[in-house]
């Protein structure tokens, strides 16, 4: 019987708050658009979702929030996470690795679509936008790993094939995780390590 070769090690690493600074670009969006109105400092921010945080704040505030990333602009705008750019770049050198960028479109996707791939172009060059992937439900994609600063990542596979890497983010930084999920608190923390001991296992 044929042996097959064991795969390269797959790494899927997400993209709003893990590559690109999308709190950082909201409340900068946010207090440009809306001087007037009240907004929620980063070191306020609770929970995945900005949109319902400003809507608890004031009910017309959650609709204000999404109009600044529905904009056209704001995706290509976003800075990369400090660090980012520099960590992906080595990690997809890494002998025996694949690296993805796995990311959510907008239900409102007109212009977060084609920015997700510009940003990714002008960040990591044309190249990398051969690795990213769209997709409501990353629980379909198959890896050893996934980067994502989404505290829980579910969707129709209740058992996904990668390990959940919580990346720390204003809105999850005061969650404290359930053993055995692990943190990464940023791009120079030790991420390496979380690769080889994950490859090791
Ligand atoms: P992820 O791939 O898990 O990083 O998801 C990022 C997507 O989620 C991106 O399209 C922006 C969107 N998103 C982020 N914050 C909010 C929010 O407060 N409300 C809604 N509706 N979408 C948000
Ligand atoms: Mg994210």
């Amino acid at each position: 019987m044929a042996c097959r070769a064991a795969r390269p090690f797959r790494v899927l690493v997400d993209m709003d708050g893990v590559l690109a600074d999308f709190e950082g670009g909201l409340l900068r969006g946010f207090l440009a658009s809306y001087p007037g109105d009240p907004h929620i400092e980063l070191t306020e921010r609770r929970g995945f979702s900005a949109r319902e945080q400003y809507r608890c704040l004031r009910e017309d505030l959650g609709d204000k929030a999404a109009s600044v990333y529905e904009s056209p602009g704001f995706f290509l705008g976003l800075d990369p996470i400090p660090a980012a750019i520099e960590a992906i770049q080595e990690m997809v050198q890494m002998p025996n690795t694949d690296v993805f960028i796995c990311t959510s479109p907008l239900r409102r996707y007109e212009y977060c679509i084609p920015e997700k791939y510009s940003w990714i172009e002008k960040h990591l060059g044309p190249g990398f936008v051969e690795r990213l992937i769209l997709t409501r439900d990353k629980t379909v994609v198959s890896a050893d790993l996934l980067f994502d600063d989404k505290d829980v990542v579910t969707g129709v596979e209740p058992n996904p094939s990668w390990e959940h890497i919580l990346f720390s983010c204003c809105h999850n930084r005061h969650l404290k995780l359930q053993t055995p999920q692990r943190r990464l608190e940023s791009w120079t923390d030790d991420w390496r390590a979380i690769l080889e001991s994950k490859r090791s296992r």
